[in-house]
């Protein structure tokens, strides 16, 4: 992969039949290849077609230069084409022979396959995006819901970008300044001034600080989040998981100690992908399979990034209850407690917790909103621009490092200390957008887009 100099061809529209297919061109050769492919109006290949991004209506050509295809071709100049040179897209019908012959024609005339994400990687090395900008692409391709393909639009817009840049050129301003201090050491002008540096970095680390607590809730819109029900038989743990699915999916009865094994299934709340996991009532075991089932439930509890404490209001709240409730305090990252059979007299105590009936539906979109809250905060003031577990980890570093930098600062080292520091952090930040050129970095995240982007 790669190679810079090829012009690359890949189907750009998903495998299998639809109404319409795309096959793209980039490089130089691409309108030349494209051309002999193509007849436009009768009068042969390539005939009376300019660069001007205006769609074409002709016939596509296979190898032998026999018409397959009709369609539209349009040819990109390199400043108005995504991947920031020439282009070429030939929008035949959705038929995977069709694109499969012309893929081969193209191949046959100088193309090579693309591998996965060649194309966003020529628009990054061609300066169109920075590597932030690009993964949101990889991200807004793989949204499963309307909130994500929002989210990493923005991020493919400049969001992250605009938030980084500002603090690496500060750094930079910094690492500029400290090279000259240690270049002319006598001479004292050029001595850094530590209260201001110490400030300068003070603020950064703010930044990043800033930045990195903004992935906790980043990463479940852009991952998804487990979120398991928890609580002692009986309950309507259950209950609630159908209810929350709106489908009949797990097996509810009176007998206590129904649900034995976990069950797991995917929800959309409100944007948020969710994996919903039903558990056994936790509880004293009798046998071997009671055993498993309430270690299962146990290992769910621990992996949750939300738990959700099921009690029965219309019972009086027991030991086993107090012992359950003490097990998710302890083990739990983060749990909401909600209180079901609110269509029944109560017996305990509301505890400012929220009523629902999973029986009637009652409290059900109030619990909706209160997992969201949980989950990703309150109704969405902003959107989250740190999604991605790789910039999360870098900012994490830069903080690390910065902190490094203000203690050396504070403590009077010499500047050479220092400015390692401030090269690392600038190294770390930098690589979150790919300011630097760190091709192992690009390899491992184009191989994980798809072809034809
Ligand atoms: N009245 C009323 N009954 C409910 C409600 N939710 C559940 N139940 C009943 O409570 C009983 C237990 O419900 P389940 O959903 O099986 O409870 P569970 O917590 O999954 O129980 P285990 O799987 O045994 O741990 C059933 O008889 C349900 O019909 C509710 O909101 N109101
Ligand atoms: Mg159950």
């Amino acid at each position: 992969m790669h190679d810079l100099d090829t012009t690359v061809v890949a189907v750009a529209t998903p495998p299998g039949r639809g109404g319409i297919g795309c096959l793209r061109l980039s490089g130089e050769r691409s309108a030349a290849i494209a051309r002999t492919m193509f007849e436009y109006g009768g009068k042969g290949p390539g005939h009376g077609l300019d660069q001007g991004q205006k769609p074409y209506f002709g016939r596509f050509l296979d190898r032998d230069q026999a018409p397959l295809d009709h369609g539209f071709l349009i040819l990109f100049d390199a400043r108005h084409a995504y991947t920031g040179e020439p282009t070429a897209e030939l929008w035949t019908h959705g038929s995977p022979a069709v694109l499969q012959e012309l893929m081969d024609t193209a191949i046959e005339a100088g193309a090579v396959a693309a591998g996965p994400g060649e194309f966003t990687y020529r628009a990054l090395r061609n300066g169109r995006l920075d590597l932030a900008r690009s993964e949101a692409i990889r991200d807004l391709i793989e949204a499963r819901t309307r909130y994500q393909a929002r989210v990493a639009f923005e991020q493919a817009e400049g969001s992250l970008s605009r938030r980084i840049a500002p603090l690496t050129s500060s750094l930079e301003e910094w690492i500029a300044r400290g090279e000259a201090a240690v270049e002319f050491v006598d001479e004292s002008e050029t001595h850094l001034p530590a209260g201001r540096l110490a400030a300068a970095i003070d603020e950064t680390i703010e930044q990043c600080n800033e930045l990195v607590a903004v992935f906790r809730t980043g990463r479940v819109v852009r991952d998804g989040a487990r979120l398991v029900l928890v609580g002692r038989p009986n309950v309507g743990k259950s209950s609630l998981f159908n209810r929350l699915l709106e489908r009949d999916r797990a097996i509810v009865t009176e007998v206590a100690g129904t649900t034995r094994d976990t069950l797991e299934e995917d929800l959309v709340l409100d944007g948020i992908p969710v994996r919903l996991i039903d558990t056994a009532g936790l509880r004293e075991v009798r046998d071997a399979v009671e055993r498993e089932g309430v270690s299962r439930a146990q290992r769910a509890l621990e992996q949750a990034d939300l738990v959700l404490f099921v009690l029965d209001g219309s019972r009086e709240t027991d030991d086993l209850e107090r012992a359950t409730l003490t097990r998710v305090e302890a083990e739990a990252a983060r749990w909401v407690a909600v209180v079901n059979k609110s269509d029944l007299p109560p017996r305990a105590e509301l505890n400012g917790n929220l009523a629902v009936s999973a029986k009637t539906g009652d409290g059900v979109a109030e619990l909706r909103a209160l997992l969201r809250e949980h989950l990703i905060g309150g109704a969405p003031p902003e959107h989250p621009v740190v999604t991605n577990g790789r910039h999360a980890a870098a900012l994490g570093r830069a903080r690390d490092t910065l902190t490094k930098a203000a203690t050396a600062v504070k403590e009077g080292l010499s500047e050479e200390w220092v400015l390692e520091d401030l090269k690392q952090a600038r190294t770390e930040l930098a690589a979150i957008t790919g300011a630097f050129d760190v091709e192992d970095l690009y390899d491992r995240i184009f191989s994980t887009f798809c072809i034809g982007k």
